[in-house]
């Protein structure tokens, strides 16, 4: 019998559905802004949240019943078979994985990859099935002890080349799936104490298994994207992938910008005292856009309580600049989200889902009609208007001596103008409540 046992394909039914096994807003086939809802939002479902969290906090331990929570290969295909059946039930969305999610972890390297091997041909026969696909793979380089003191980042040699290993061995199985993107979050790529610390060969060295990773990409054939995930705290006390600014600098240090783009994720942005759309915003501007991870903080306990998205004003800007930026192209939206420790059930777990799914619908439509209105671009290029005129084009292109003489030929006296934005916050919210 499935754990999912009765629970329903979920259908759209339309806003009036007073359905809770329904969508209201996500109709997947719907065409919108020229294609299928679901190739807009490409939303995927995190294996390690959904499937192998436990439910433990600091304070105690399981709180989760799973028939496959055993540590044996029979219990990770338990997980597998109830894992692809959420993805139908949820109308087939992408998934994302770590290799720790999905198999048991074993005493070598070399039982770790055949246990990969085994679990992921496995999924090959599901995703067919179900017709799921993989937005993006990963290798957890942060859990075991062995990476306490960081992954590529680790003062011994051995670690680096035990990372690098499984690091290989997870963009295999990302690419034999036919994996979009391949993810790497520095977990413990950072540090507790710098009185131990060697900054510059850290960076190095993780610039080192960046560029391994790229050059291993186009050797295979790997057609999707690399991404890195910034985060800055947690759990290392500074965590070297800061934030999409962080990254970006360290990308371009190591002429690694063509190469890598981000996986921007809202708890992090968040942490890092940055709104979710300030970091995709400038990771756009700057080209390295890549993903999303759509799980907000809760506001009062400042950590990374990965919870499922609820706020429709919050996802419809976050929309806003994806779309600005041309939409996704292998990126999706992850909902890196789980559980609260004490929603049990087998319908809270659909349930979670149906609801950021229909949510993130209503705040992508709501981007869309904030585009299809135009006011907030036509008054943001009002502003910078001056720009595109003759004084503007001759800052861009005189030095300050002409610049100094300008002023004083013309005598010049600038006035200050209104950035009016109570005007554009009204704006936003006219357009988006009629969603
Ligand atoms: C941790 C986090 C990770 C990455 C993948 O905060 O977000 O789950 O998304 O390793
Ligand atoms: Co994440």
């Amino acid at each position: 019998m499935s754990f999912f046992a009765d629970i329903p394909q979920i259908a759209y039914e339309g806003p009036e559905s007073g359905n809770e096994f329904a969508y209201r807003h996500y109709n997947p086939d719907e065409v919108i802004a020229g294609k299928p809802m679901a190739e807009h939002l490409r939303f995927a479902v995190a294996y390690w949240h959904s499937f192998a969290w436990e439910g433990g906090d600091p304070f105690g331990g399981r709180t989760f019943e799973r028939p496959w929570f055993g540590g044996e290969m029979a219990d990770a295909k338990v997980k597998a078979d109830a894992a692809f059946d959420l993805f139908r039930i949820l109308g087939q969305p992408f998934f994302c994985f770590h290799d720790a999610d999905v198999r048991p972890e074993a005493e070598s390297y070399a039982e770790n990859c055949a246990r990969l091997d085994e679990i992921t041909d496995y999924f090959g026969e599901k995703m067919e099935t179900v017709g799921t696909r993989l937005l993006w793979g990963t290798a957890n380089l942060f859990s075991h002890r062995r990476f306490m003191s960081g992954a590529a980042t680790n003062p011994d040699p051995e670690v680096f080349a035990y990372a690098a290993a499984t690091i290989k061995a997870n963009m295999d199985a990302t690419h034999k799936l036919g994996g979009e993107n391949y993810v790497l979050w520095g977990g413990r790529e950072g540090y507790e104490t710098l009185l131990n610390t060697d900054l510059s060969r850290e960076a190095d060295q993780m610039a080192r298994m960046l560029s391994l990773v790229v050059e291993y990409k186009h050797k295979i054939g790997f057609k999707g994207t690399i991404l890195v995930e910034p985060k800055p705290q947690e759990p290392t006390k500074h965590q070297y992938d800061f934030d999409v600014a962080t990254c970006y600098g360290f990308l371009k240090r190591y002429g690694l910008e063509d190469e890598v783009k981000l996986n921007i994720e809202q708890g992090h942005a968040i942490l890092a005292g940055h709104s979710f759309e300030h970091e995709v915003a400038l990771a756009a501007s700057l080209g390295v856009f890549g993903s999303i991870d759509m799980n907000r903080n809760d506001y009062q306990s400042g950590w990374d309580t990965d919870q499922f998205p609820n706020s429709v004003p919050e996802v419809a800007l976050v929309y806003y600049e994806i779309l600005k930026a041309g939409g996704f192209t292998t990126g999706g939206t992850n909902f890196d989200a789980k559980l609260r420790r004490q929603s049990l059930d087998a319908e809270d777990l659909v349930l979670a889902h149906v609801g950021a799914m229909d949510l993130c619908a209503r705040g992508f439509k709501a981007a869309l009609a904030l585009r299809e209105d135009g006011g907030l671009e036509t008054a943001r290029a009002a502003r910078y208007a001056g720009w595109d005129d003759d004084l503007g084009r001759a800052m861009m292109a005189s030095d300050l001596g002409e610049i100094a003489e300008r002023v004083r030929r013309d005598d010049l006296r600038p006035e200050p103008r209104s950035g009016r934005q109570e005007r554009l916050e009204n704006l936003v919210n006219r357009v988006t409540d009629q969603i």
